[in-house]
């Protein structure tokens, strides 16, 4: 049986460069010789019925309470978790764009009242849990002079700056229990891929060394 393969997710505020940053990744560890067995994922994935729902809720085509569109990104990530596990175990790398801490960090930074830190945690309990996060920092001015800012729900100044919030905390918790690697993203593509496949190759190594059972949140 082959060593499972490594989970890495790459998070961050809107239009820190994750979507880019993932396929030079994918392009990269799979071009390297040895080749590297990857797969890429990305949450939302609005390809599926639930997706198409999250999509509407984005694109502001449709309404819906804060907790019932939580609990849809979280079941969106239910529905590909199966897969997920099969293809680590069969030995591929999986790089995900956006996971369970940006459930967390976008619903709880509503702040609305029904939806707490603690709440929006709930659903997503037993998911697997990334070896390594890749967390893509990016300032607000950059952000916002990044193409096409602004054309969803979620993308107004006072909600990221309540987002930024919640990340922190996220990450201030995870310390000693999950590794996360604060990575500057205001910088070139280039000079952010170098660190992220840096990174991404030494948790590669070290989880095909060890092989460790596949952890959950
Ligand atoms: N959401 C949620 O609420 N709950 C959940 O559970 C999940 C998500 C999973 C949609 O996510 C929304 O869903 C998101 C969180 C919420 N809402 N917000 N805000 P998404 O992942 O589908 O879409 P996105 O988050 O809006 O993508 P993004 O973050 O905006 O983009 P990105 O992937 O980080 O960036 P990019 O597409 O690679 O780059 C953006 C632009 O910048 C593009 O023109 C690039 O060419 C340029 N770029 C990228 N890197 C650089 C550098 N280094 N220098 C200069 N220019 C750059």
């Amino acid at each position: 049986m082959p060593a499972r393969g490594a989970f890495v997710v790459l998070e961050g505020l809107d239009r820190c460069g994750k979507t880019t940053q993932l396929s030079l990744l994918r392009s990269s560890l799979s071009s390297s010789s040895p080749p590297t067995p990857v797969k890429a994922l990305n949450f939302p994935d609005r390809t599926t019925p639930i997706g198409t729902m999250i999509n509407s809720y984005l694109k502001t085509a449709a309404d819906m309470s804060d907790n019932a569109i939580h609990l849809l990104f979280s079941s969106n990530r239910w529905e590909a978790a199966p897969a997920l596990l099969e293809t680590l175990r069969e030995g591929t790398t999986v790089v995900c764009d956006r996971y369970a801490f940006s459930g967390v960090a976008f619903t709880a930074a509503k702040n609305n009242g029904t939806c707490g830190y603690d709440w929006c945690k709930g659903p997503d309990v037993g998911l697997p849990r990334p070896d390594l996060v890749l967390f893509l920092t990016v300032s607000e001015s950059v952000q916002e002079k990044r193409g096409d800012y602004g054309g969803e729900r979620y993308e107004t100044r006072e909600l990221q700056r309540s987002v930024r919030g919640v990340f922190d905390r996220l990450r201030a918790d995870d310390e000693g229990e999950r590794p996360w690697k604060v990575v500057d993203a205001d910088r070139s593509v280039e000079e952010v891929a170098r660190d992220i496949e840096e990174a991404v190759r030494e948790v590669e190594e070290r989880v095909r060394g060890e092989n460790p059972p596949i952890a959950k949140l």
